[in-house]
């Protein structure tokens, strides 16, 4: 069984709800991250970088919530998270999958810090445009992929969630309110935030 190592009130909420997806068992490692856990050798061993989520599938060892997300989407095709390789849905689910942390994260963080940044330079490019372009990607909806739920809305949804809704780090819009909405009435959304509040 594999051995995801989460921590509450954290990035880790998106691998709790991939898996409540997947209807698979799996094993909580509880790394709380207000107790310093992150930061002990034995879980720098799984992820050095000391953040949740990580997780464990025999000798295979992984962390990044993106890529768990495609890596438990893989081992399960049967939840169908993922388009098949061959079906040409896969390219948008590849793209929205890396686009998250690549360009949607470090733009969320840049407009709630205020930080400046020279557009060419930084690979998110110019942080308004990352928001108007997701904006426009689920303005038709339901998910990212048009009528195919995927782990890429797993991840975008999580993190709009988070820092749209939970943090107010940047302003919500119509088309993101919508999609949280969708995204929070899904049962393993809703059994993950069970998990995730103890
Ligand atoms: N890029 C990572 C980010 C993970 C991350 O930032 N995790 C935070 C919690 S939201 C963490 O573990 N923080 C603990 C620390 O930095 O000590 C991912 O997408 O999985």
């Amino acid at each position: 069984m594999m051995q995801l190592y989460w921590s509450p009130r954290s990035r880790s909420f998106s691998s709790l709800w991939l898996f409540e997806e997947t209807g698979q068992p799996y094993e909580r490692v509880l790394t709380d991250i207000s107790t310093g856990a992150q930061r002990k050798l034995e879980y720098l061993a799984i992820n050095p970088m000391g953040k949740v989520p990580a997780l464990r599938d025999g000798e295979a060892t992984l962390a990044e919530a993106a890529a768990i997300a495609a890596y438990v989407a893989e081992r399960y095709p049967e939840a169908k998270l993922a388009p098949p390789l061959g079906d040409s849905l896969r390219a948008k689910y590849l793209y929205w999958l890396f686009f998250s942390p690549g360009c949607i994260e470090p733009a969320i963080v840049q407009l709630a810090t205020k930080i400046e940044m020279n557009p060419v330079a930084a690979g998110w490019g110019d942080s308004q445009r990352v928001i108007d372009v997701l904006d426009n990607a689920l303005e038709k909806g339901p998910w990212i992929l048009g009528d195919n739920f995927s782990a890429a809305d797993i991840i975008i949804g999580s993190g709009l969630n988070f820092a749209v809704r939970l943090f107010k780090m940047v302003p919500s819009r119509p088309s993101f309110d919508a999609y949280i909405d969708r995204c929070a009435a899904r049962p393993a959304f809703q059994r993950a935030e069970k998990i995730a509040a103890g």
